[in-house]
């Protein structure tokens, strides 16, 4: 398959994945813990992590579902993990917000926003003092890069030529708080980032192939150990921030900004620039729809089926145990 193609299809994935979940999230009131998709975002994990290897490794923060599958997380963990089962990635303790696949590179993910960024650092600066080819990328809202981890993270990396990827996804909304009622007019967080000496792109990130490109290059540079890159990728949530539901009007964000989002949705630029080349690809889109709403299903029946931890080990893996 081309890469192009493959793009286009872990966007399919992962769309499917979070629809499903929404779907059985809404109407099962089973899972219990919190959730915050990606749905309309899926081009910027997806192209992010098409140029990294497995050695590399991913940190996450809250809404970090498509940032595990992209980087090849294993789904039946993530599901399992999502209803509190004992099989699930974190051992059912962890929640939707506490993904992680060590095997697959995505390293961890956590709710305190932020936080991930300086982990992040930290594992960059370990592979640059081993001498190993290895990136790590971190992945955060434009809210996240508020916190003071944010400049910290960044002026430590820029300074010790860390070979780590910055990854902004810029929705607009912190919660529902619009950007420009958070940050002064005339700046821009990839700009924050050039005050570090960090080169920083801004790419399209509802266009799959520029984040790739510009994924591909800010990876390069760290392999050369020419130090970290920055990639602001604008981007919109479709579902409110915390839950399955759509919430037009009800959280400051108009329907009709909402629906101009919808309208530049990135598996759909993604197929009608493959299709100009590739008519088959209208097929492939079914056939893949119809592969993944079974996979999930498949990873949701298996999810149910598992024990939940046992009481008795409720302490495990903590300071406690
Ligand atoms: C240190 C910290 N402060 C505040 C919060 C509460 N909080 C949770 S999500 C969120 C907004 C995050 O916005 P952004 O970083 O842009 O990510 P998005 O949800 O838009 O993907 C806030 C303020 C938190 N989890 N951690």
């Amino acid at each position: 398959m081309t890469q192009r193609r493959l793009l286009l299809r872990d966007m399919v994935r992962i769309r499917c994945v979070e629809e499903e979940l929404a779907d059985v999230y809404r109407d099962e009131q089973e899972m219990r813990t919190p959730v915050h998709f990606s749905i309309g975002q899926e081009a910027t994990a997806v192209g992010v992590c098409a140029a990294l290897r497995r050695v590399d490794v991913v940190y996450g923060g809250h809404r970090c579902h498509a940032q595990y599958l992209a980087k090849g997380g294993d789904l039946t963990a993530m599901v399992a993990e999502l209803y509190g089962k004992q099989s699930g990635s974190a051992a059912g303790r962890g929640g939707s917000v506490h993904l992680t696949d060590r095997a697959a590179g995505f390293g961890a993910s956590s709710a305190i926003l932020g936080e991930m960024i300086s982990v992040a650092v930290g594992a960059a600066w370990s592979f640059a003092l081993r001498g190993e080819s290895r990136v790590a990328a971190t992945f955060f809202g434009d809210g996240a890069s508020e916190e003071g981890v944010f400049h910290e993270s960044l002026n430590f990396a820029a300074l010790h030529r860390l070979p780590v990827v910055f990854v902004c996804e810029n929705n607009q909304y912190s919660l529902s708080s619009p950007l420009p009622a958070r940050q002064p007019p005339g700046t821009s967080i990839s700009g924050r980032a050039r005050a570090y000496g960090i080169p920083a792109r801004r790419v399209d990130g509802n266009d799959v192939f520029a984040v790739s490109e510009a994924a591909q290059d800010a990876v390069r540079r760290c392999r050369r150990g020419d130090g970290p890159a920055f990639l602001e990728l604008d981007t919109y949530r479709w579902r409110e921030h915390v839950g399955p539901h759509w919430d037009y009007d009800v959280s400051g964000r108009p329907k009709s900004d909402v629906d101009s989002w919808v309208a530049r949705c990135p598996i759909r630029r993604a197929a009608e620039t493959l299709s100009a080349s590739d008519p088959g690809i209208t097929d492939e889109l079914a056939a893949w729809t119809r592969e993944f709403r079974a996979e999930v299903h498949e990873a949701v029946a298996a999810a149910k089926a598992s024990p939940f931890p046992a009481v008795a080990d409720l302490l495990a893996g903590t300071y406690e145990s």
